[in-house]
């Protein structure tokens, strides 16, 4: 394979206030107290954005008395400092430009090795699974953090409809390729191979706490958070939770993922967060917590598997993790 010049999720650029986070910070404040104060059923009124579009409330069993509800990264912070190449690699690109993407009609096609092939639309997606609220810790392989309500229901839920055959060994995802509304991928400087690809063992796929997220915040998803479908695996770094999703697949093969084409020293397949395992580039020992300035970096350390240890660890016993990045 040749060398290509490209763009990856490097800690440059990111470790620069974005200007919208650092311009905002009143209002993040304010809309900080509202949250705290409102509990669940109240979603905290935001500035509308640029891009953002009218996201709707969910219907959702809210998440009741977790540890991390008090450290919720505000929403101006979660929806305005993002990474989806299709719109661009500055963190301040999706929030622009995402818009521009059609998310209704959506339509997912679950296929591969399923006994029960088919097509889930937007209204499944929406009202046809139980839906909860699940306050997580994202962690970017940028070494950047946040902790965020999404609304979604279990992928075990999603898959087990489709019934996997027993040959079945992963699950891939595929993110909607649409050059028309997506002016990353049109970009001269884009390097990735789209569509956005990404996969998971299918012991990983089917683990309770592995999300299909529709909203965050009790609302539906905004464009730039991947909208109306995205994946969470709280315990990987965030290029394995693909956004708008539009296929799956379960394979017998392990998938080719985009980052790990792009550059597979340093983007592994299995990328659980692992303080003890750092990027070629950087240490991966501390994070900077969301909203994070040059005055207060909020700089945290990374816990093993995200702080997801306890649940997840034994899907790798005895793997080398140093090896099986
Ligand atoms: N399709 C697609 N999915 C994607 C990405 C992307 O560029 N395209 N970026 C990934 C990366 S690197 C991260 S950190 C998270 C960011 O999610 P957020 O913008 O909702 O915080 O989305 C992931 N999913
Ligand atoms: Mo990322």
């Amino acid at each position: 394979m040749t060398k290509r010049n490209y763009t990856d999720p490097s800690i440059l650029s990111s470790d620069i206030t974005p200007e919208s986070v650092f311009l905002n910070r009143r209002s993040l404040i304010k809309s900080a107290t509202v949250a705290a104060v409102a509990g669940s059923t109240a979603i905290p009124s935001t500035s509308a954005s640029a891009g953002q579009a009218a996201e709707q409330p969910l219907n959702y069993a809210p998440q009741e008395e977790h540890p991390l509800t008090s450290e919720q990264t505000p929403i101006e912070a979660v929806t305005s400092y993002n990474n989806f190449y299709e719109f661009g690699t500055d963190k301040s690109d999706p929030a622009r430009h995402a818009h521009t993407m059609t998310t209704d009609p959506w339509s997912v096609k679950v296929g591969g090795l399923v006994a029960n092939p088919g097509e889930l639309h937007l209204e499944d997606l929406l009202s046809g699974f139980d839906l909860e609220e699940r306050i997580y810790r994202f962690r970017c392989v940028e070494a950047w953090s946040m902790v965020v309500p999404w609304v979604g229901f279990p992928l075990a839920d999603l898959l087990t409809r489709f019934e996997p055959l027993s040959e079945g060994r992963f699950v891939e995802f595929k993110t909607l390729h649409r050059p028309g509304e997506m002016r990353g991928t049109r970009s001269f400087t884009s390097v990735i191979d789209w569509p956005y690809r990404e996969g998971l063992r299918l012991d990983e796929a089917m683990h309770p706490l592995t999300l299909m997220a529709v909203g965050l915040y009790g609302k539906t998803l905004p464009n730039q958070n991947g909208a109306p479908l995205r994946l969470v695996v709280p315990w990987k770094y965030g290029f394995k939770s693909i956004k708008s999703i539009v296929e799956i697949n379960v394979t017998a093969e392990q998938p080719q993922t985009s980052w790990q084409s792009l550059q597979p020293s340093e983007y592994g397949f299995y990328a659980n967060v692992n303080p003890e395992v750092d990027h070629p580039r950087w240490s991966q020992r501390y994070e900077r917590r969301l909203p994070s300035s040059i005055f207060k970096p909020n700089r945290v350390p990374t816990l093993a598997f995200n702080g997801y240890e306890a649940e997840v660890a034994s899907l790798y016993q005895g793997m080398d993790l140093s090896r099986y990045y």
